[in-house]
């Protein structure tokens, strides 16, 4: 795992990373029915209600794994990118609300988990000094197709909404 948490933000565009979020230590868990049973996280869309700067919010999403490693989620050239308010970035599916301007968000890096595994989806804002934590998803794998539907914490001065889900890999 420290060899591919080093490889964060080399990796060549288009390289799938297909990394089993499943940690060591869970492998040598008891098996379980459904143990081993791939599961992809899949990306749908995120809105940018409002910014939590004025402008334009350069935003990237990251999954931590349970090891607390760090995988590119998008943009996959571990980039940032440029979200005006309202805009919905769509990448499988728009989930997005009236009035909102959908903008296609291109590829995604996919991972997987598995059943009973459990990750973190990040939604992050780049800044100077600390970057801006804008969506936090805990997520654990039931090990069946699983919505996943969160927004930021009220109260915060910006507000985004992710939509995706798992399903069988
Ligand atoms: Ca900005
Ligand atoms: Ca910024
Ligand atoms: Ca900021």
């Amino acid at each position: 795992m420290n060899n591919i948490l080093s490889r964060v933000g080399t990796l060549a565009a288009g390289l799938t990373l297909v990394a089993a979020l499943a940690s060591p230590a869970q492998a040598a868990e008891p098996p379980t029915a459904a143990a081993g049973f791939l599961l992809k996280i899949v990306f749908g869309s995120l809105q940018a209600f409002d910014l939590e700067e004025s402008g334009e919010d350069e935003i990237r999403v990251r999954i931590i794994g349970p090891n607390g490693a760090e995988y590119i989620g998008w943009p996959t050239n571990g980039d940032e990118a440029d979200t005006k308010a309202g805009t919905c970035w769509v990448w499988e599916y728009s989930v997005c609300t009236a009035g909102s301007t959908e903008r296609a968000a291109g590829a995604y890096k996919s991972q997987t988990t598995v059943a009973g595994g459990s990750f973190t989806i990040e939604v992050w804002e780049d800044d100077h000094i600390g970057d801006d934590l804008l969506l936090r998803i805990p997520v654990t794998a039931t090990g069946g197709y699983q919505e996943i539907d969160a927004y930021s914490p009220a109260g915060k001065g910006f507000s985004y909404r992710f939509r995706g889900h798992l399903e069988p890999a």
